[in-house]
Formats: structure tokens, sequence, C-alpha cells
């Protein structure tokens, strides 16, 4: 046996334990020593069952995500994949092999449960066909196995979804045959010797839940429509459903050939390259290479939080969901309230929406203590600032926080734009002073941006990247410039969209090929949801900063001069409707003409590919200088930010994996094409150039040691 498969015996029923660290994934040589064992099992006589589990905190993850690189087409098509083989020899072995399931049975892992004749699993265990989520279906016969043991709504809503179901649910839909509390090993060995002897029934062969073409049609097609509206571009889903759909209508070994033929297809195809280099990006971001793993993490009990506005109230909410009481600070009674208010309407919508139970919502709300005072704050562990965007109350604020705050409490600010340090400076413990930058809404965005300053300790940094985890957050280290790297890039991105706007293009046309490109909303559409006047209000604090002769956006000013804020006023870029619809304003078009006109600006058609490029290659260009100058650790890092910060869809991988995609040499050609054309804001990037030159990707650049974060 190998060191990955161990192999025991408990008199008549003998113990396959998969033992492969972290996530026991089918890693080369895993699916062998399996098969070994099996074999083993079908020729020892004293053997009159057995059961397979995982060793460690799992069951088996899935197939080696890790390995998915290194497959070419030409391999893949040459070999006959090991694993669906070695399925079939479980599930023809004439003892029954019983799954013991715990801690999560995914992709490659779910279907070596269902190749078992029985399946047994710890009441916490989770199982799934995650597939999609990489830009894939399952390869291994899942998608024919799985119709045969739930159903095939549930296998669609399963393998198209890619969500996981708990071993509860598992167990009422007859994926699970027993629910094991306590000791699942011995759990399990006891099932096994009471079905020793009897027949093992084959999943493959059990087909009374696959139900007649006549009746799957309208959950497929359901299941279709569903697919193209959530999940909007990605090709994997709509295989998935095709190869569930093939399980009904085909015998077995047809349908995994079909399944094979559409897992082929995704597996090469740009989606999945970009999905797997998210999958892996979204555990690099938590490494920092000078803050090491062993390095302490402090205390995050209690917290205050500063402001109870669009974003304070928000940042309460996500501390409270996470168990953390709050102290929740305002100005004022009425600003209270309002704070307040708020966030009962954001929970009563939770409530409604089913995702919270009222009685989670009420425990959540005791958590939450509002206050006028900074009466209380000597006790927590942690403050979050998010008062009004302004370098004087900030500092004013944070050289209360440095008197009443004990002495080892971190002191956060959710600024979006301002200096780190010299919030910092405003206190005497500038390595307790760090930036936690959350998204609107906090309570739903993903992203945390975590901004290091010149002083952040280790240990405070550390404890922000882990409370991120805590509270449901991706978070990602970046150095302190202006606008961080988030919105640094989204400036030159929305500059983009308002000059072509100004050039002739329609606003509703340069939403639409951002949104046709997969962004979850277009550039302009977004200024309107996140307040127009967050960026005047910026604007008019950097003014004496914009140098003379250089091209500014003309209408957003103008449109906040006029109150138009977006959707916080009714009418911004569009106008909305009762329902927060967006309607294109021909007064809006009529103003930007007007604008243009009094600038000298000509107008032109302008083609979508175009105004996509402008505004994509705009994030890129600032990106590589992000990179350069180090304030982004990888090039992943600005990928995770803004896939999970500004709606940038992961099919693509990320603003800098989508430009290695389509190759620097390219974009390096079409920037100068720009640059050409609209002068110096597209001067490309040193390290743009750089790497084109060579032929390299920003995926795996590293920066020379002595960068900033
Ligand atoms: N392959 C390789 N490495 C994996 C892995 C996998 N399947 N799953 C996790 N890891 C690594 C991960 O990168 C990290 O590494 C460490 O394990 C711990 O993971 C044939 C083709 C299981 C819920 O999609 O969802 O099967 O950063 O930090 O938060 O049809 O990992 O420490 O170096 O995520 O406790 C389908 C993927 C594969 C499941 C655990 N399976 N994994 O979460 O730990 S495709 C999946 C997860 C397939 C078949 C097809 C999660 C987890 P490092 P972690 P966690
Ligand atoms: P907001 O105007 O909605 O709320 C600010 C709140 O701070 C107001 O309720 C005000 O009464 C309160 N306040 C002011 N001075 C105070 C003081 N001394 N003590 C206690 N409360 C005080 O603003 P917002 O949009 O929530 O922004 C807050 C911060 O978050 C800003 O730094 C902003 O840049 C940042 N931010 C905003 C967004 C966004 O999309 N709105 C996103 C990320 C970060």
């Amino acid at each position: 046996m190998s060191d990955l498969v161990q192999l025991s015996q408990d008199n008549d029923v003998a113990v396959i334990t998969i033992n492969n660290p972290p996530v026991n994934a089918l890693s080369p040589g895993v699916p062998e020593a399996i098969a070994e064992a099996i074999e083993h099992v079908q020729q020892d006589a004293s053997v009159r069952a057995a059961v397979v589990i995982g060793g460690g905190r799992t069951f088996v993850a899935g197939a080696d995500i890790k390995e998915f690189g290194k497959i070419t087409s030409g391999q893949h098509t040459r070999g006959a994949p090991l694993l669906p083989a070695v399925l079939l020899k479980i599930e023809d072995c004439s003892k029954p092999v019983v799954m013991a399931i715990h801690g999560t049975a995914f992709g490659g892992g779910m279907e070596l449960a269902m190749s078992g004749h029985y399946r047994v699993a710890a009441p916490s265990a989770q199982l799934g066909q995650p597939e999609v989520k990489l830009g894939i279906i399952p390869g291994a016969a899942g998608t024919q196995r799985l119709p045969r043991l739930a159903g095939v709504a549930k296998a669609v809503e399963m393998c198209a979804g890619g969500n996981p179901i708990s071993a509860k649910e598992a167990r009422e839909l007859g994926i699970v045959d027993r629910l094991v509390e306590g000791d699942l090993r011995a759990g399990a060995v006891a099932f096994a010797r009471e079905v020793a002897g009897k027949p093992a029934p084959k999943t493959r062969e059990r087909t009374g839940k696959l139900g007649t073409p006549e009746q799957n049609a309208p959950i497929l097609a359901a299941a279709r429509e569903q697919a193209r509206k959530k999940q909007r571009g990605l090709m994997a889903p709509l295989a998935a459903i095709e190869a569930v759909e093939a399980a009904a209508r085909l015998p077995f070994e047809l349908g995994c050939e079909l399944e094979r033929r559409l897992f082929t297809g995704c597996l090469f195809s740009d989606q999945s390259k970009a999905l797997i280099h998210v999958f892996f990006g979204e555990r690099e971001v938590a490494k920092v290479p000078d803050v090491p793993k062993e390095t302490p993490i402090l205390p995050v009990n209690q917290v205050g939080v500063v402001g109870a506005g669009t974003m304070g109230g928000g940042i309460a909410m996500v501390f409270a969901n996470a168990g953390i009481p709050v102290l929740l600070r305002e100005v004022d009674q009425a600003a209270l309230d309002r704070g307040l208010a708020n966030i009962q309407k954001n929970y009563a919508g939770s409530v409604k929406r089913g995702r919270f139970t009222q009685e989670f919502v009420d425990e959540r709300l005791k958590r939450i203590q509002p206050t006028l005072s900074f009466a209380g704050f000597a006790e927590v562990d942690m403050v979050v600032e998010a008062v009004f965007e302004g370098m004087a109350l900030k500092k004013e604020v944070f050289a209360e926080l440095d008197r009443v705050c004990k002495p080892s409490a971190i002191l956060a600010s959710n600024t979006s734009t301002l200096s780190i340090d010299e919030i910092a400076s405003a206190t005497k413990r500038p390595q307790s002073v760090i930036g936690t930058h959350f998204f609107s809404p906090a309570n739903v965005m993903r992203l945390l941006e975590i901004v290091r300053g010149k002083a952040t300790g280790k240990e405070v940094i550390a404890t922000a990247m882990q409370l991120a985890k805590k509270l449901g957050k991706v978070g990602v280290l970046v150095g302190n410039c202006r606008g961080f790297v988030g919105n640094r890039m989204f400036h030159p991105y929305r500059r983009e969209a308002q000059f072509l706007v100004e050039e002739g293009a329609s606003v509703e046309a340069v939403d639409a090929a951002l949104t046709d490109f997969g962004m979850a909303m277009g550039p302009l559409a977004t200024g309107d949801l996140a307040g127009l006047d967050v960026g005047w209000r910026i604007r008019k604090e950097y003014r004496h900063l914009e140098k003379p002769g250089v091209r500014q956006p003309l209408a957003e000013d103008r449109l906040c001069e006029m109150g138009r804020f977006g959707q916080k006023t009714g009418a911004g870029w569009y106008k909305y409707d009762e329902n927060r619809r967006a309607v294109p304003d021909p007064e809006v078009a009529e103003l930007v003409r007007k604008a243009a006109a009094a600038a000298g600006i000509a107008q032109r058609q302008i083609p979508a590919e175009e105004i996509l490029d402008r505004c994509i290659y705009a994030l890129v260009n600032e990106g590589a200088r992000i990179l350069e100058e180090g304030y982004a650790l990888r090039a992943v890092d600005i990928d995770i930010i803004y896939l999970n910060g500004y709606g940038f869809p992961a099919y693509r991988g990320g603003p800098m994996w989508y430009a290695d995609t389509v190759g620097l040499k390219q974009v390096l050609e079409r920037i100068r094409e720009f640059q050409q054309q609209h002068g110096e804001l597209w001067a490309p990037a040193p390290l743009l150039v750089r790497l084109a030159e060579q032929g390299a990707h920003f995926d795996g650049f590293i920066r020379e040691p002595g960068g900033k974060p």
C-alpha cells in the first residue's frame, strides 16, 4: 500500500484510509492506491465488506486542481482517465463498499462516494459538485451517478450551481444511507458489517429516479434559464445541465462519454484557466511574505465603530454577524437614529429574502450598542472609523481614539482615499493604525482592502488578515498610496468611460460594453450606485493636485452641482424609477453634448470594442504601475480585489490575468495607439513595456525586495 492510502482490517471489515493532507485531493498515486486496496478487498476471503474513509479533517475534496495546469489537450484526449475506471472497479466489487464521509466530499470526492454501494456521513459533512466554480463540470461520472441517486432536478441544481448540500439533506434525498453521530469510523464499520453478504447495489444501475424526457424537459428548461441569468457568460453550468440531461436519456456508458467530451471542452477553456487562477488566488492573497504564519494574533472580541452612515452601519452589521459585539458611535441622536434605522431595514430585507431568521437578526441587533459618546471605548480591542472623508476630521477622531482606547487596541480607518500614514500621525501609536477599507454595501461585498501604513506592526497586519476571514471577507493587503489599489485603478477606468461619453458614445452604450464583457455593472451606473457626491467631495479635496492642461472629465461635477448624486437622489447619469431601475436621461446627453462642444471635443461613432479596451486597459495600465511601485504584492492580489470589490467577471480572472490572456504585447500596442490619439494619460506603464518586450506575464511577477506593502 502507499503513504497516501492505508489499508487496515477490523475483523471482517477492511478499512481504506486516504491520507493526502490538507484535503485528501485525488493527487497522482491516490486513485491507483485505492484501486489496489479494492483489489485486495476483492481477493481476501477474510474480508466481507469495506469502508473507505478520509484521514484528518475531511473526506476527499476532489481531484488535485494543481494537476490541471499540467495536462495538455493532446495528453488528455489520448489517455483514458484513471479515476472513472477506479470508480467502476469499486462499484463492481462483489463485497459492499461503504463510504464514510466527514468534512467535505467535493467533486471527485463526491464521485468517489457515489461509486460506493452505501454512504454514511457525519451530520456536519458537506457534499457537492463544485466543479462549475472552476469552469469545468464533473469529469468522473458525477453527472451520471448523481441523478441516479438524487433525481434529475437536484442533480442539475448541484452540478450547474456548484453549491454543497448538508449531510442531513443528502440523507433526505437518499444519497446518504445513514447519519453517524460520534465516531464515524466505528459507525461505518458497524454499518458495513450489517450489509456484508447482502447484494451490493451499483449506483449506475439505479435508474428509478431518472424520470422521462417529458418529465425532465421543464426542469432542464428552467435550469438553463436560471444559468443564463444567474451565471451570465459562463459555459460550464450549461455543459453540466447537458450532461445531466444525458443521464436520463442515454445508457450510463454513453452518458459518461458525453460528460467526458463536455468536461474536456471546459477544461481547456480560458474560463476554466481564469477560475482556477481565482481559486488559488483567493488563497494566495492571504499570504504576506514578510508576515510569517506564526505572527501573534491580537484578540478582537469587542469593537467600536465611529460613524453610522452608509458604511459605518454596514460595518457594524458585519461584526455583529460574526458574533463580535459593537459599540456604534455617532455625533448626534438624529444621525444615530438614521444609522440604526438603516441597519434594521437591511436586516428586515435579509429576513424577507429568507437569508436570516428573525431570531438570528434579533440576536445580532442586541450585539450593536448605539452611543453618542466614547464611553466603553476603553474596553474595545479594535475601532473602525467611518466618518466623512476629510483628513482634518479623521485626524481629530484618531487623536481622540488614541486618548480613550487601551494601548493594545487596533485603530482602523475605512477611508477610501486618504493617507493612513497621515491619519496615524495624529496618534502616538502609528504601529497600531491600519486601513480596513470595506466596500459598499459593507454587509454584502466580500472584499476588504487592508492598508498597511509605513509604521503598521506585523501583529496588527496578521490580526487584520485573519479577522477578514472571520468576518467572511476576502482580505487583501495593499500599500498606502492615494486610492490604495482598487480606487486608484478605478479612477482612470471611470475617467475613460466619461471621456467616451464626451466623444459621442451614449451613457448606456458605455455601460453596455462593459456589462457585455461581464462586469456586474457599467462604470457610469456604478458611480450612481456609490453616490457621485463621494467622488465629487474627493475631487474638491484634491483639486489643488490636478496638473494644469491635463484633460479632466467634464460632466460629473456638473451633475453633482445639479444635485444629481445618483440613486440616492433619484438621478445621476441615469434617472431612476420607483423600482430604482435606471432609465437613460436625454437631459444628461444634452448636458454632455453642450459641455463637449464648449471644450471643442469632436463627436464620433465609437465602436463597443474601443469602449471596452479603453476602460479595461486603463485598469491594466494603472495596475501595472501599482505592481511596479509595490503597492500590491502580486498581480493576483489586484485580480482578487477587482473580482470581489468591483464586479469584474471571475471567468476572466481579473484585469491583470485578462491582460495576460490577451497577451501583453497586444495590450501594449493598443495602449500605444491610445497614447497617440489621447496623449500622455495613456503613457504605458514601464513594467508593462518590460514584460511585453520579454514575452512575460503579470502573473508570477515578483517585485524586487525593498518594495512597499
Ligand atoms: N486540489 C488541490 N489543492 C487543493 C484542493 C484541490 N481540490 N482543495 C484545496 N486545496 C488546497 C488549497 O489550495 C490550500 O492550499 C489547502 O488545500 C487548504 O485549502 C474529477 C475534476 C475543501 C472546502 O473544487 O473548496 O474534482 O493555500 O484553504 O478553507 O470531477 O479547499 O494551504 O497551499 O481552501 O478549509 C473539485 C476545492 C475539484 C474543492 C477546504 N473540488 N476546495 O476549505 O481550506 S475538480 C473543489 C475547496 C474535480 C472531478 C473534478 C476548499 C475546501 P494552501 P483551503 P478550507
Ligand atoms: P456617510 O456620509 O454616509 O456617513 C458618515 C457618518 O459619519 C455620518 O453619519 C456622520 O454623522 C458621521 N460622523 C461625522 N463625524 C463624526 C464623529 N466625529 N463621530 C462620529 N460620527 C461622525 O459616509 P460614508 O459613505 O459612510 O463614508 C464613510 C467613510 O467610508 C469615508 O471615509 C468614505 O470615504 C469611506 N467609504 C465610503 C464608501 C461608499 O461607497 N460610500 C465605500 C468605502 C469607503
